[in-house]
């Protein structure tokens, strides 16, 4: 039997309104139809639009995020965060942010690092290729065994999950420790009324190991795990190493994360619902036997229309708990983030669904019972 035996969260100590993000970006509005008047006036530019705190809130149900950076964000001249360079010597932001969630994790699950034997670091962005972060974190946190990194943009932490379970039921490790360290604040395009109040910064990180090894109370059994991806053009990160050889700039809009919303809305929602449901179906389990629903959050009306095609009704706030309004949209973590702040009320034998769905398109679920 595979097991989840704990999960810490890390949240940076810095939260972003979207009031001051739409002051900020209004102000930059205001700039920019200015320097651009004449452009604006001939019709070779498209005047920018002021965003609107009641629009993001309406829209999205965010109302806030954390940011491990916040002044560079605000700051009209730059509208990027300013995370100073570190040398090779000093640890890096990432695996910084991973080790905070990390030491949670594992004190929740008492674990001592020579009791984990496989470090996964998965996320949207790892801020270097190599050495992996897995493998920082693993050298600062003193395990043995092996660390690698995994990049699924949404799906990075049910599919770091999935890869966790398989790699203890297979023998091949004994105890995971799984982190999902989203910075995501340096590919937000801040001057893109669009999409610059959708992402937020936080750290999450959980422990999968055997049964036989677990020496907690508060355990989850994973029953069942699914994955599936599905190409699609309409969330894209264009930023890479590549960049340097084909002289692109890499503050182009078109470098940053830019998706189309409402196509994502539409396509997504109906496969997440078909996954979430078919895999339940292949352990002939009913929505309704199910207890919890930590659904992926991007978009609080995305959680609404799933939980309508699957139940056929609005769940409540503790059957489907809902967390982007205080993180935003996390990348991969949110399911995760939902998950560690809403399960300590479950009863032995209760079940619940772990679900991510986005950009790939990625779909990644796992289906869990409380020991
Ligand atoms: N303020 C005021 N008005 C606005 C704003 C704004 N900020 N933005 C748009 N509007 C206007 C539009 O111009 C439009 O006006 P009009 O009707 O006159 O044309 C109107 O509001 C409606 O616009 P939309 O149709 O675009 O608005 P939606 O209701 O669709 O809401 C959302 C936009 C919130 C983006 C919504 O479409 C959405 O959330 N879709 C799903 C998105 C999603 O889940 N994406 C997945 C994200 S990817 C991911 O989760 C992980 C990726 C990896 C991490 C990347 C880290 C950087």
């Amino acid at each position: 039997m595979v097991v989840i035996s704990g999960t810490g969260l890390w949240k940076p100590e810095h939260t972003l309104s979207n009031e001051e993000l739409v002051d900020c970006y209004n102000e930059h509005v205001d700039h920019y139809n200015v320097e651009y008047a004449d452009q604006i006036a001939s019709g070779e530019v498209n005047a920018k639009e002021y965003s609107s705190a009641a629009f993001i809130e309406k829209a999205s149900g965010i109302k806030s995020r954390y940011i491990y950076a916040k002044d560079g964000v605000l700051d009209i001249n730059r509208m990027r965060p300013n995370i100073p360079v570190r040398s090779n010597d000093e640890i890096s932001n990432q695996a910084e942010m991973a080790i905070r969630a990390a030491k949670q994790t594992m004190q929740q699950s008492n674990k001592e690092p020579e009791d984990i034997d496989a470090v996964i670091v998965s996320c949207a962005y790892t801020q270097r290729s190599y050495p992996a972060i897995a493998i920082e974190v693993q050298n600062e946190l003193g395990i043995n065994g092996f660390g690698f990194d995994m990049l699924v943009a949404c799906s990075a932490a049910t599919f770091g999950l999935q890869r966790a379970y398989e790699m203890v039921s297979a023998g091949t490790a004994t105890c995971v420790l799984l982190i999902n360290p989203e910075l995501t604040s340096p590919q937000v395009n801040y001057k893109d009324r669009d999409s610059h109040f959708i992402f937020g910064d936080v750290s999450i990180a959980s422990i999968v190991e055997t049964s036989e090894s677990c020496s907690v109370e508060n355990s989850f059994e994973i029953l069942s795990t699914r994955a599936f991806t599905q190409f699609s053009n309409n969330i894209r990160s264009n930023f890479g190493y590549v960049m340097n050889a084909n002289d692109k700039n890499q503050l182009d809009d078109d470098q940053y994360f830019s998706q189309k919303g409402r196509a994502v809305y539409k396509e997504v929602c109906p496969i997440a619902a078909e996954h979430i449901r078919t895999h339940l179906e292949s352990l002939a389990i009913n929505t309704d036997e199910i207890q919890r629903w930590w659904l992926h959050q991007a978009n609080i009306n995305m959680n609404k229309l799933i939980c309508n095609l699957l139940l056929g009704r609005q769940p409540s706030k503790e059957e489907a708990p809902i967390v982007l309004d205080e993180f935003a949209n996390t990348a991969s973590a949110g399911s995760l983030i939902a998950f560690h702040l809403n399960h300590k009320d479950l009863k032995s034998g209760d079940l619940g669904v772990i679900c991510s769905f986005g950009a790939g398109y990625s779909i990644g679920s796992l289906i869990v019972r409380k020991n």
